[in-house]
This record gives C-alpha cells, sequence and structure tokens, in this order.
C-alpha cells in the first residue's frame, strides 16, 4: 500500500487533524484514486479507533480528536468522491429520541458510522417519531438509529417502532438501537432489530444487520 496511505491512517488515529488534511491532498496529487484514500487511510485509521476504543485501551476524548482528524480530511475528499461516483456504504439517519437531550453518545456513533463509510443523516436531539418517519420518507435510509440515555425515554423507541408500523416503513429499514440504559433484551421486547453497547460496535451491528463484511 501507498506510504501516504499508512502515514494518513497514523495521523488518523493519532487526531492529528492538520496532517490528516495534507496527507489527503498529498494522496491526491500523487494520483491516489478518492476511494483508495477513504478505505485505505481514513476508514482504515478509524477502524483502528474503533477497535481500540471497545477494547477500552482509548476513550472518549481521543474518539472525539481522531473524528475531528477524519473530519478534516472527508472536507478534502467528499468533492472528490462525489466527481468520482464513490457510493456511500449505505444510507443512515440518526436521532436521541423523543425528550431526551443527550448528544455525546449519538454524535460519536454518527462519527464512527461515518469514519466507515455510512452516509449519516443526524436529525438531532429530542426527535419526536413523526420526524423519524418524515425523514426515512424523505432519504430512503437503509438504517436508523435511535440513542436515549434516559430509562424515562427508552420507552420512546418502543413507540417509534409501532409508529413506524403504523407509517407503513417498518419494513424498509434496519432499526439500530442503543444508549447508557438499552440492553439486547430491552431490544428484542420493543421489536429493534439491533442494539450495540458502544459506537464501535454501532458499526459492527449495522453491517450485520446490512450483510455488509
Ligand atoms: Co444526564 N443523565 N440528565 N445529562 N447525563 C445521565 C444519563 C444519568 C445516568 C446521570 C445519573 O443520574 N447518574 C441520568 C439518567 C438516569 C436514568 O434515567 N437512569 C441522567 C439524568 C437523570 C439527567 C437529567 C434528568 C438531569 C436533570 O435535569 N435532573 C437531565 C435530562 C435532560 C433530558 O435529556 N431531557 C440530564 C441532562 C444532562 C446534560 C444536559 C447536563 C448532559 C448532556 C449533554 C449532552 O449530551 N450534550 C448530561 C450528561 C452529560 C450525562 C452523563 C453524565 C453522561 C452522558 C454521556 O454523554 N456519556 C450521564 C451519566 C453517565 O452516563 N455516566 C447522564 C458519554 C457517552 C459517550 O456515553 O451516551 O452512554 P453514552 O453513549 C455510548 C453508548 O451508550 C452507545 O455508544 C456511545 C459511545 O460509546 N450509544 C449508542 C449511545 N447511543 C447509541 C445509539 C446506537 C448505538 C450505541 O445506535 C443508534
Amino acid at each position: 500500500m501507498a506510504e501516504v496511505l499508512e502515514q494518513l491512517a497514523k495521523e488518523l488515529f493519532a487526531g492529528n487533524a492538520k496532517a490528516v488534511a495534507e496527507l489527503t491532498s498529498k494522496a491526491l496529487t500523487e494520483g491516489l484514486k478518492p476511494s483508495e484514500i477513504l478505505n485505505d487511510g481514513l476508514i482504515k485509521g478509524m477502524s483502528e479507533v474503533g477497535v481500540k476504543f471497545k477494547a477500552n485501551e482509548i476513550y472518549v476524548p481521543e474518539v472525539l480528536i481522531a473524528a475531528r482528524a477524519m473530519k478534516a480530511g472527508m472536507e478534502i475528499l467528499k468533492p472528490k468522491l462525489a466527481e468520482s461516483g464513490v457510493e456511500p456504504v449505505a444510507k443512515m439517519i440518526i436521532g436521541t429520541v423523543k425528550g431526551d437531550l443527550h448528544d455525546i453518545g449519538k454524535n460519536l456513533v454518527a462519527m464512527m458510522m461515518e469514519g466507515a463509510g455510512f452516509e449519516i443523516i443526524d436529525l438531532g436531539i429530542d426527535v419526536p417519531a413523526e420526524k423519524f418517519i418524515q425523514a426515512v420518507k424523505e432519504n430512503h435510509p437503509q438504517v436508523v438509529g435511535m440513542s436515549a440515555l434516559l430509562t424515562t425515554t427508552m420507552v420512546q423507541i418502543r413507540e417509534n417502532i409501532k409508529a413506524f408500523q403504523e407509517a407503513g416503513v417498518r419494513n424498509n429499514v434496519k432499526v439500530l438501537i442503543g444508549g447508557a440504559p438499552v440492553t439486547q433484551k430491552f431490544t428484542d421486547e420493543v421489536g429493534a432489530d439491533g442494539y450495540a453497547p458502544d459506537a464501535a460496535s454501532a458499526v459492527d451491528k449495522a453491517k450485520e444487520l446490512l450483510g455488509i463484511s
């Protein structure tokens, strides 16, 4: 693999946004394909972040810093990816459920998903069922992610899934859920498709649900 891509993955893991931006430009100047820079540079670095985060070898601040570096690289790469017709892995809508204002975990999930090549539409916090449904109808995502941090708001996930069924969109999407009080048992009870305990596992679970290796 090109040396510049190895450096890119390394600097992304280290969260060095300036170096990531420079190396992304350098890789483009060297004539590397945008898809190669994305997969073998940026995503490779971010995957490593996911692995170490899952293993508790690095923590939330390091992930946020790496995500900022990813963003710096993506700003340069995005127009080139669009020009070269590279399709995102899949589209995901994400939001924190109605009544819930916590967004740090949800943002981390969104960043890791983006880092894995997903296109993310972030609906923000305090998202009512109707807003999720409208976004599904307008954007046709493959995955809808719902985050809840309170025992009083996690029940909203059940309501959202019911509302999806009533609106006739439930079968169009995989519903992935998470947040501190959410468990696999709860996921099974409310009929969501998948649960992830952390941001790195969310990437793995979304891919598993979509049959992407
Ligand atoms: Co709040 N809060 N908070 N809070 N807050 C908790 C959640 C709480 C456990 C604190 C406590 O009492 N020990 C408690 C909930 C108790 C419960 O319901 N069991 C609580 C409470 C009670 C409240 C208020 C009601 C307090 C009050 O006003 N009396 C209030 C509610 C406001 C509301 O939402 N309506 C409130 C407010 C706030 C702040 C606004 C001050 C602030 C949020 C700021 C923000 O998010 N922008 C806040 C914070 C920071 C916390 C704690 C301290 C930290 C949450 C956090 O960001 N963790 C939290 C205590 C704690 O968790 N230790 C607490 C870091 C983050 C990376 O982890 O969000 O778990 P987490 O996300 C993880 C995983 O859960 C998972 O991946 C993430 C990354 O690995 N994940 C997903 C999350 N979403 C996922 C989605 C997925 C998959 C995985 O798929 C789609």
